[in-house]
C-alpha cells in the first residue's frame, strides 16, 4: 500500500493483504502473512486500532476513520488527524524521550501509523478501575507533562521554530472544535448529545445548568483554551490515553493535539483522577477502596508535586527560548527574579488546571463522552451517587478556584464530599 492508494479503510480481513509489503511492519513481524493474527481493539471514540502479530513479533496498526467513530458517518471528522498525532508523537519522543510508543511508519494519505505494540500494558483507567495501584504513575506522567510543556513553549524553543509548529498544528481545528463545544459549552446547556444518569440526576444537572458563574467560568477558560497558544499540548490526557505496567507508562492518542494553555493537559490528567477516587465506591463488590482511595488522592499529590519540580528544574537550567531570558535576570546576578517569575508561571498554571478540571469532570457526566470509570457501575443509583459527588467537586473547584490554594485543600475536599451521606 503506498500513499498514493485513495483512503481505505482496513479490516481484519484485508489488513495483511494490503500492508503484507509494508518494511517498517515486516521487519517487525515477519514477512510470512499467512503467520499474521490481525485482531482491532479499538475501543476508543474516533479510531480503528489493529493488533498484528506475526512470526517475528507484533505492532499496532493505528488508522482514522474519516467519521466520529462514537456516533457514525453523520459525524464526518478529517483523517489528518493522524498527521497531527504523528507529529504530535514525535515532538513528545524528543521532549521526553521513551514517554510514548515508537513509531514505526506514517502514512498521510491511508491516515495510519504503525507503531509499537505496548505489552503487557493496559488502559490505566482499567487499573484504575480494577484497584491497581500503580507506583510510578505519577512520576511518570508528571515529568511527561513538565517536560514536553515546557519543552514546546516559548520557555524552551527557538522563537521561529515555534512559531512554524504553531502554524502547523494551527489546522487541527475540528477536533479542537470537539473540545470547544463537547468540554466547554455542551454540558452547561440541553445540547443535542447530551446524556445523563436519569431521572437520578435530574436535578442536580438542573441545577448546576442554572448555574451563572459556572456557566461564565467555564466560558472564560473555553476563552483561555482557544486564544492562549502557550505551548504544544497532547490535547486529550485523560486516564484512557494512558498505558501502564506495574514499572512502565506511556502515553497515546495525541491526536487532539494543538497550541494551548500549559494547563489544559495538567487539569484534564488530575480530573481523571479525582474522578477514579469518586467512582471506587461503585467498584467495591469484592471488598473496600478505602486504600485505593487514598492512593489516587496520593497520586494526584505527588503527580502535581513531580510537575513542579520538574518545571522548576527546566526552567532554572533549560529557560533559552524569548520569555523570561536570562539576560534579565541570572545574567544580571539577579537569580531571585528568575525565582519570582518562576512562581507567577506555576500559580498561572495552578490557578487554571483547577478549572479545567472542573469542566473535565462535568462533560464526563453530563456530555457525550462518558468515561468507564462511572459507566461499568451497573446499579445506576449508587452510579448517580458517584457521579453526583464527583459533578459537586467539581462546580467547586471551577468556580472557587482562585481561593484554593494547595493540592491538599483540594484533596481534603475531595474527602469531605466523597464522606456526605446524601447527594
Ligand atoms: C467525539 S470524540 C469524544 C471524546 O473522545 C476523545 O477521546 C476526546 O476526549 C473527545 O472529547
Ligand atoms: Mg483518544
Amino acid at each position: 500500500m503506498t500513499g498514493k492508494t485513495p483512503f481505505e479503510a482496513l479490516s481484519v480481513e484485508t489488513l495483511a493483504t494490503r500492508l503484507g509489503s509494508n518494511e517498517a511492519l515486516t521487519q517487525r513481524i515477519g514477512e510470512d502473512t499467512s503467520r499474521w493474527k490481525v485482531r482491532e481493539v479499538g475501543d476508543g471514540n474516533l479510531n480503528l486500532v489493529f493488533i498484528v502479530e506475526g512470526g517475528k513479533g507484533a505492532a499496532v496498526v493505528k488508522q482514522a476513520l474519516p467519521y466520529v467513530r462514537l456516533v457514525g458517518d453523520s459525524w464526518p471528522l478529517p483523517l489528518k488527524r493522524s498527521f497531527f498525532e504523528y507529529h504530535a508523537l514525535t515532538r513528545q519522543e524528543a521532549r521526553a524521550p521513551g514517554s510514548v510508543p515508537a513509531i514505526y511508519h506514517f502514512d498521510e494519505t491511508q491516515a495510519l501509523i504503525i507503531m509499537e505494540y505496548l505489552s503487557p500494558h493496559i488502559i490505566l483507567r482499567r487499573a484504575l478501575i480494577e484497584g491497581r495501584q500503580l507506583p510510578n504513575i505519577a512520576r511518570d506522567i508528571g515529568l511527561f507533562m513538565a517536560r514536553t510543556l515546557f519543552r514546546g513553549s516559548d520557555f524552551s524553543m527557538v522563537t521561529k521554530d515555534r512559531k512554524a509548529d504553531l502554524a502547523l498544528f494551527a489546522d487541527n481545528v475540528e477536533l479542537c472544535d470537539i473540545t470547544e463545544n463537547l468540554v466547554f459549552s455542551d454540558p452547561y446547556f440541553d445540547a443535542k448529545m447530551n446524556r445523563h444518569t436519569s431521572p437520578q440526576l435530574d436535578a442536580p444537572v438542573a441545577e448546576l445548568r442554572a448555574d451563572r458563574d459556572l456557566k461564565v467560568e467555564a466560558q472564560r477558560l473555553k476563552h483561555l483554551f482557544a486564544a492562549n497558544a502557550e505551548t504544544l499540548l497532547h490535547g486529550d490526557l485523560h486516564s484512557g490515553s494512558i498505558m501502564v505496567t506495574d514499572r512502565e507508562t506511556r502515553m497515546i492518542d495525541p491526536e487532539f493535539a494543538f497550541y494551548g494553555p500549559m494547563a489544559f493537559d495538567v487539569g484534564m490528567l488530575l480530573a481523571n483522577f479525582w474522578m477514579a477516587f469518586f467512582s471506587q465506591r461503585g467498584h467495591e463488590q469484592n471488598g473496600k477502596r478505602d486504600a485505593m482511595r487514598a492512593y489516587l488522592l496520593d497520586v494526584t499529590a505527588q503527580t502535581w508535586s513531580v510537575f513542579r519540580t520538574e518545571f522548576s528544574h527546566l526552567w532554572r537550567t533549560e529557560r533559552n527560548g524569548m520569555l523570561y531570558q536570562k539576560s534579565l535576570f541570572e545574567d544580571q546576578g539577579d537569580r531571585l527574579g528568575a525565582e519570582q517569575a518562576l512562581d507567577h508561571v506555576l500559580h498561572q498554571i495552578w490557578d487554571d488546571l483547577l478549572g479545567f478540571a472542573g469542566i473535565e469532570v462535568h462533560r464526563r457526566i453530563l456530555g457525550l463522552a462518558h468515561n468507564a470509570d462511572f459507566e461499568t457501575i451497573a446499579d445506576e443509583d449508587l452510579r448517580a451517587t458517584c457521579e453526583a459527588r464527583a459533578l459537586k467537586f467539581g462546580r467547586h473547584i471551577a468556580v472557587n478556584r482562585r481561593h484554593i490554594h494547595s493540592i491538599d485543600e483540594v484533596n481534603n475536599l475531595a474527602a469531605l464530599i466523597e464522606q456526605e451521606n446524601r447527594i
